[in-house]
């Protein structure tokens, strides 16, 4: 009997494909999809400081963010797999400004899903050697099949995805994804190229004592995540916590789902809707906490409920441990959060 631990990501897909309803193969076909381009990535982002790949590009993409060559480099990797695997009709990326239609060989757009990416999230640590990761979002077209896909596909609130993952390319690389059906995670053996099951079953703590924000920007809060952040730091009981943030969502939110914490990235009064994108931020990971006994909240809503209204739209993002986002929620609802 192979022990669970060395079952490969192939392996296992097969294994739970039937779980998966109304899936004919081209869910699995599409996380393969992903492995290869994630494996493609991970090369380039492992060898970066070697080759001259860092640095600019010179060029600022939608969110106004000077974008890095790995930026580009990943999103073309992950673009170019997709399209190739004939999967999906539509492709939203925060590298691109507007969504792209894929047209099938025999142009009746048959392909059912539309993949939402964040190809290289928290890629102003690329030149300091800090984790960095990809984020993807997967859903079914509400369009007819056969018609080419539109905007209100990718419009749909995150209640509705199929599937919803994350690469971290940390000290080793992990591609941690779920279909709805728990979470599971899953570690690259580079010496083959292939991964192997790591981390069954990943599971948020229900407590814990870490909180992750950016306190640079603790001035420009509300009242009620301010009351908050000074609850983590109060000596009683089993705090004060402790406070980790490395800027780099897919690697804060990781650590935190493994050793119990909180994310914040709330609005404030220099980012008035959050910093963090809906579409391919935080409903993918808010997908994943509620699928690993978590909680994701935009401050008065949960994450997969919001119906958003643009591509790019950012909200204020409250994710992790259940006990610590329900005790936050309380002195949001205090001092009555904005939407
Ligand atoms: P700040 C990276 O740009 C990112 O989207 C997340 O990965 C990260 O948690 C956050 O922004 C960092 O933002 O404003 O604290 O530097």
């Amino acid at each position: 009997m192979i022990d669970k631990r060395h079952k490969t990501l192939g392996e296992f897909i097969i294994e739970n494909q039937s779980s998966f309803q109304y899936s004919s193969g081209e869910l699995s076909k599409l996380i393969n999809a992903i492995r290869l381009a994630a494996k493609v990535v991970n090369h380039e982002v492992n060898k970066a400081g070697l080759v001259d790949i860092l640095g600019g590009v010179g060029e600022t993409n939608i969110q106004g963010e000077r974008q890095q060559k790995l930026d580009v480099f990943a999103n073309e990797k992950f673009i170019q797999t997709l399209k190739n695997r004939e999967i999906v009709c539509g492709i939203a990326s925060e590298e691109e400004d507007d969504f792209i239609s894929i047209n099938s060989s025999d142009e009746q757009h048959q392909n059912k899903y539309v993949v939402l990416i964040d190809p290289l999230d928290g890629s102003s640590n690329i030149d300091v050697n800090v984790s960095v990761g990809t984020i993807f979002s997967i859903y079914r077209r509400i369009t007819p099949v056969g018609t080419p896909v539109q905007l209100e596909d990718f419009l749909q609130p995150g209640k509705n995805q199929v599937a919803a993952g994350y690469i971290v390319y940390g000290t080793s690389t992990m591609l941690v994804y779920t279909t709805g059906f728990g979470v599971n995670g899953f570690t690259l053996n580079p010496a083959l190229g292939t991964f192997y099951l790591s981390h069954p079953n990943m599971q948020f703590p229900e407590n814990g004592k870490i909180y992750s924000v950016n306190e640079g920007n603790y001035v420009h809060f509300l009242q009620g995540v301010k009351d908050y952040i000074k609850y983590c730091q109060e000596e009683e009981g089993d705090r004060p916590y402790t406070s980790r943030y490395i800027g780099s969502l897919v690697s804060d939110f990781h650590r935190n789902m493994i050793k119990g914490g909180i994310y914040m990235y709330p609005k404030s009064s220099v980012n008035e809707n959050g910093k963090l994108r809906l579409l391919y931020e935080c409903n993918p990971m808010a997908f994943i906490a509620e699928q690993a006994n978590g909680l994701a909240s935009g401050g008065r809503h949960r994450i997969l409920d919001i119906e958003p209204t643009e591509l790019h739209q950012r909200v204020p993002f409250f994710c992790g441990s259940k006990n610590m986002v329900e005790k936050l929620q309380e002195f949001l609802d205090k001092h009555y959060y904005g939407k």
